[in-house]
């Protein structure tokens, strides 16, 4: 664990505030009191299995009931084994079914104020008929399909249309590159890419398509392309008709019926490719019932979902906070959903606030990083707008600074809304530690406590859990439904980096604090995966890019603690031969990251330097970097540096280079 975070929890644990729920929310919350929380906790954790089999039951629609609760052979688990269900049927046609057809399903804003209004009947068709297409095209069950969409209504459509056949879906964020594309749809072996031809953000539009084009020289798995016309800005000119299929026509000559696939519970549902330690990203598998469960009735608790709310995640679709709270969550509960396709600051940074306004937004989750853009950007944009229909905030992604819970709990909520700071992994699927807003008494920077059911705790390199109030691994000590079921195609992989670190534990990469009310206060990543604006990435996977260059002889880069984005990106590298440290070599190497991976991995610091500090068996000391790229004095054990007179010629690297 860094330096600079310890300090930041000391500070954090001194945080005293502590709010209840205010008496008109809690007397209609769905769990109402400490103490119908804490019965509910306990029941959880007596017999975990026979509770998530009730719950399994009172939140899904079953094709064939289950007789096995949990299969467990370490790291292994099989929930629910034998049952059968559809997670689009979960989502729309039980609701439409039980006479809920005509209730809005998305609310949809587009970035240039086009908007549409989506029933869950009318979801349910487009759904059917997209499904009729995918079997068109040859896609069957089990099949994988990319999807590298925008934030329209049709991803929601593609997804479930996906899920209705049992084809696994991989979404890739719009961010990424051409080349991260067809790397991930390379390793999923996908045989469908379905993707727009652009989308809007702040004003000007984003050509997806261009990238599909990009990345499809190099994913030879992929038969077919289906093409959104969201822009109307590509002209069909460079189409490959043979396997470019535009998605109105395709859609126009479906039939609107089409019967769902009776899954087993442990069919996967989707891959969604994260960052790991490592320089490859890991396709982190999900299967059905257990991840829709989790989703289902985490959203309904920790949310206390009624069914008149309208809700709001900000998250894009392409992270695992929308697959989990834009879709599979709010649709199982058939809740009515906003979507926005742009930018929170355009045109102006009052947007989300005039949409809240226009919507009556009752529940509002969004991430830390957001919030702090919104303080900068100034009250006056809040002011304006009337935002006395929210009732709940929430916030994910990354730890919230006891300052901007602040800020977001009395200019937002108004200092009548309780916050909800949920803490939880792609690999989680679902929300882990977090309030139950009726019941739990919330501080500005931690999560609180456990879900029901979910067996957290801090401990040391041995597993033992370590005393109140002292840094430690965060882990979970017992399977839970909604947890990954592997790394797709790299099941050694998955034993290694969740289940070797400590024997028996799933280890989730974060450190973490519990204080003397059980509270835990998360300190961030202990492995070299950065956070940035809530987004994770890889140093070592910005490092290979970068050494990819064929300037660029070593890299290594690290987080600088930055106010608005969490962690910037500050790139150490050292030089081939004679090449000269320039400003246009910077800018190329950014360009090339930029390539590389994404507009999302683009380094805000580049220091050239002759050498890397390392320690005598060779290894980068990236503690020493991080302190040196946050202009901190390090005061940690530097005893096994190779070469001290290195530390203080990168100390004056940035004068130095900024040539
Ligand atoms: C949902 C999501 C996971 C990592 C996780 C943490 C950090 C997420 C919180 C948080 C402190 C939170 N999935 N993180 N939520 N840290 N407080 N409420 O973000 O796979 O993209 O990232 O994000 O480090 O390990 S993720």
């Amino acid at each position: 664990m860094t330096d600079s975070r310890a300090k930041t929890i000391t500070s954090v644990l001194q945080e005293e505030r502590s709010f209840l729920p205010s008496k008109e929310f809690q007397a209609r919350a769905r769990i109402s009191s400490l103490a119908q929380y804490e019965e509910l906790r306990q029941e959880a954790s007596r017999d975990p299995e026979a509770f998530w089999a009730k719950k399994a039951r009172e939140y899904l629609q079953w094709q064939k009931d289950f007789t096995q609760v949990l299969d467990w052979q370490e790291p292994h688990a099989k929930w629910f084994g034998d049952g059968q269900l559809n997670a689009s049927v979960n989502c729309l046609d039980r609701h439409v079914e039980a006479g809920r057809g005509q209730k809005t399903a998305i609310l949809w804003e587009g970035e240039p104020g086009d908007t549409r209004r989506i029933t869950y009947a009318e979801l349910l068709q487009d759904v059917c008929r997209f499904a009729n297409a995918l079997k068109e095209l040859g896609i069957r069950k089990g099949d994988r399909v990319m999807i590298y969409m925008p934030m329209v209504p049709e991803t929601v459509v593609a997804m479930l249309a996906c899920a209705r056949i049992g084809a696994p879906h991989s979404l890739v964020f719009g961010g990424f590159s051409a080349e991260a594309l067809a790397s991930r749809s390379n390793d999923a072996k996908a045989k469908l890419m379905i993707t727009a031809d652009g989308n809007y953000r702040r004003g000007s539009v984003v050509p997806l398509k261009n990238n599909v084009d990009e990345a499809l020289r190099h994913a030879p798995t992929i038969e077919n392309v289906i093409v959104l016309q969201r822009t109307g800005k590509d002209q069909q000119g460079t189409w490959n008709k043979e396997r470019e299929h535009d998605w109105h026509e395709l859609m126009q000559k479906q039939s609107d019926i089409c019967p769902p696939e009776e899954l087993d519970s442990e069919h996967p549902l989707f891959l969604l490719y994260t960052s790991g330690s490592t320089g490859q990203p890991k396709g982190i598998l999900h299967t059905t019932a257990g991840y829709l469960l989790g989703c289902a009735y985490t959203f309904a608790e920790t949310f206390d979902y009624r069914d008149d709310d309208v809700y709001w995640c900000t998250a894009d679709v392409g992270w695992v906070t929308g697959h989990s709270y834009v879709v599979y969550g709010p649709l199982a509960n058939a809740a009515t959903v906003v979507i926005y396709e742009g930018a929170p600051n355009y045109p102006d940074p009052s947007r989300f606030w005039q949409i809240i306004e226009k919507y009556k937004v009752t529940i509002f989750y969004t991430a830390p990083t957001a919030i702090r853009s919104f303080i900068k950007w100034g009250d006056e944009f809040v002011e304006k707008q009337d935002l006395s229909s929210l009732r709940l905030l929430g916030t994910v992604g990354e730890p919230i600074n006891p300052e901007a819970w602040m800020w977001y709990r009395q200019k937002i909520g108004q200092d009548r809304c309780p916050i909800v700071d949920t803490w939880w992994q792609t690999e989680t699927g679902c929300i882990m530690i977090a309030p139950f807003p009726g019941a739990t008494p919330t501080r500005p920077g931690t999560a609180t406590r456990p879900f029901f059911g979910i067996e957290a705790d801090v401990v040391d390199h041995d597993g033992n859990p370590v005393p109140d109030n002292t840094g430690g691994f965060l882990v979970i000590k017992k399977p839970w439904p909604s947890m990954l079921r592997t790394i797709y195609g790299d099941d050694e992989r998955y034993r290694k980096q969740y289940w070797s670190h400590i024997p028996g534990m799933y280890f989730t990469g974060d450190g973490a604090r519990r204080d003397e009310h059980g509270n835990f206060w998360i300190m961030g990543r202990i492995d070299d995966v950065l956070n940035v604006s809530g987004h994770r990435l890889s140093t070592m996977e910005i490092e290979s890019a970068l050494v990819s260059h064929s300037s660029v002889a070593e890299a290594a880069v690290v987080g600088r603690p930055d106010a608005i984005k969490g962690e910037s990106i500050a790139c150490f590298v050292t030089l081939e031969g004679k090449t000269q440290p320039t400003p246009e070599l910077k800018t190329e190497l950014i360009q090339h990251v930029v390539r590389h991976i994404g507009a999302l991995a683009r380094p805000d610091d580049i220091r050239f330097t002759e050498s890397l500090p390392k320690t005598r068996s060779g290894k980068i000391m990236r503690r020493l970097l991080r302190d040196i790229a946050a202009g901190r004095q390090s005061n940690g054990d530097m005893t096994t540096l190779e070469d001290f007179s290195v530390l203080e010629r990168l100390r004056h690297s940035e004068e130095q280079e900024s040539v």
